[in-house]
């Protein structure tokens, strides 16, 4: 190594699959350093889609006050909240060393899918983060039971759930208190307000919002990575991209129950234990409860809908 040359750790605060921000503590102050992978690739993560996410700890060296820097190794990290990028085939990390999940969704404009909150959920439990439901947009008129219905089925499960608006500000000060002094990561389908509700817990940050495709009245993937941004109190909001489908990661059909909180007890209990598919075999617990009305048709829904993906005959939701 040149004598000029520094080892340095950093918190990673945006990540793309190549290039990545990384923060340092220096004697002035932090610092902003452009990082990228030296040797292109990183020890074990040959089979990910992007290597490094918001909230990882990374080494690095770099030429001393040099403004960029190549990043050696990650450090091991708490948790890791991913998805199975489909495209990619592979896994896409959307944050690192998570304390809560917000896990975002819409009453209207892009519609209800709260199937897709089941996916996000579901993928916040493998990571072994808690989670807050976040039914954002309130401020608009919709006139459907279902919605209501469904959220308090969350709340039924366990689930806190969240009534806000980033548009009036209505419920943001219940929002602060439950995220004050975490590491957040905001997770949802697209156009939800994922950024918006960053904006208006921090005004003047003025992250890019985007328009509804009026056509499809969904949201138009205006982040395209994740992000941190940090609050006057330091609490920090990791904004991740919008997609249309959660493929949920690093599990296999069978162990999806184990994850879904109102399915977790009865994990087992089928006569055919854990290798039951809950469709169709007799002594099936699972069914048994939804008929019971104790887990809702539309969680056993998603559950075959995950399990048919995991499975990779899985369609659009
Ligand atoms: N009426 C209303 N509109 C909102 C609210 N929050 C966000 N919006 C609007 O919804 C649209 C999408 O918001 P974004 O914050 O870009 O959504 P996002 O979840 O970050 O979307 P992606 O980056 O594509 O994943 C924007 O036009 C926002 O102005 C709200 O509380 N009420
Ligand atoms: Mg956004
Ligand atoms: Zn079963």
């Amino acid at each position: 190594m040149k004598n000029d040359t520094e080892i340095i750790k950093g918190f990673v605060i945006r990540a793309s699959r190549n290039i990545m921000t990384v923060r340092i503590d220096t004697d002035d102050g932090q610092q902003e350093l452009e990082c990228r992978i030296k040797g292109k690739v990183l020890k074990d993560s040959i089979n990910l889609y992007n290597p490094i996410a918001p909230g990882d700890w990374v080494v690095a060296e770099r030429e001393k006050n040099s403004a960029s820097a190549m990043i050696l190794s990650v450090e091991k990290r708490r948790n890791l909240f991913s998805r199975f990028n489909q495209k990619g085939a592979a896994s896409q990390l959307l944050a690192a060393n998570v304390d809560l999940a917000l896990c975002i969704c819409t009453p209207a404009s892009p519609p209800f899918r709260p199937r897709f909150l089941d996916r996000v959920l579901l993928q916040a439990d493998i990571a072994g983060i808690p989670s807050l439901v976040i039914c954002n947009k309130v401020d608009i008129e919709y006139d459907d039971i279902d919605v209501d219905e469904r959220l308090e089925e969350y709340s039924r499960i366990g689930y806190k759930v969240l009534y806000i608006s980033a548009k009036t500000g209505e419920g943001l000060e219940e929002l602060r208190r439950e995220i004050t002094g975490k590491i957040c990561v905001l997770a949802g389908q697209s156009g939800v307000g994922k950024s918006s509700i960053i904006n208006a817990l921090q005004p003047g940050l003025d992250i890019r919002e985007g328009e509804l495709n009026e056509k499809y009245d969904r949201g138009v993937h205006t982040t395209t990575m994740s992000i941190m941004f940090e609050l006057n109190d330091g609490t920090k909001l990791i904004d991740t991209p919008g997609v249309r489908r959660f493929i949920p990661d690093g599990i296999d059909s069978s162990e999806v129950i184990l994850h879904m909180r109102e399915f977790a007890p009865l994990a087992g209990k089928c006569s055919f234990g854990l290798s039951c598919s809950h469709r169709t075999e007799r002594g099936c617990k699972i069914m048994e409860a939804v008929h019971a009305g104790v887990i809702h048709e539309d969680r056993y829904e998603s559950l075959l809908r995950i399990c048919d993906d995991l499975e990779g005959k899985g369609s659009d939701d």
